[in-house]
């Protein structure tokens, strides 16, 4: 099993989204294992996007990530790091499938809806960025055996 880690950002909080995004999370399968609503410190907000301090639109995707709560997740599968990108979409949502979370939700790329890491690595890498380890919740899906074979 594999784990990532998912960030609903302000503008879907803002837009009520949570509950039509964390109801799509689950549908695909994906397990929950830590979810929270905060207001994130513009620290942590650089840190998480450390990769991309030189790019133009830097500053203000910190000052979007810090003005309103995002919801942080943990979600477990198997290949849950790609087959969370998958039902996300593209980045920018314009040209994201229709289907994807960004293709279905979202305008554009200044406002993309969900963040979900890229790698098995940064996922670790978030995980421990955004949680503590016992935030996280250990505990045995009940529907595994209609998920996988
Ligand atoms: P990702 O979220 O699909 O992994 P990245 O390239 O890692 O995309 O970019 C991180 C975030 O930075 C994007 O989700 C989006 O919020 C923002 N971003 C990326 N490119 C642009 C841009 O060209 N203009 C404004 N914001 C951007
Ligand atoms: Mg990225």
């Amino acid at each position: 099993m594999e784990r990532t880690f998912l960030m609903i950002k302000p503008d879907a909080v803002q837009r009520n989204l949570v509950g039509e995004i964390i109801s799509r999370v689950e549908r695909k399968g994906l397990k929950l294992v830590a979810g929270k609503l905060m207001s994130v410190p513009k620290s942590l907000a650089e840190e998480h996007y450390g990769e991309h301090k030189d790019k133009p639109f830097y500053n203000s995707l910190i000052d979007f990530i810090t003005s309103a709560p995002v919801f942080a997740m943990v979600v477990e599968a198997e290949d849950a790091v790609s087959i969370s990108r998958h039902i996300i979409g593209t980045t920018n949502p314009a040209e994201a499938a229709p289907g994807t979370i960004r293709g279905d939700l979202g305008l554009t790329v200044g406002r993309n809806i969900i963040h979900g890491s890229d790698s098995v690595e940064s996922a670790k890498k978030e995980i421990n960025l955004w949680f503590k380890e016992d935030e996280l919740a250990d505990y045995e899906g009940n529907s595994e055996n209609w998920l996988y074979e």
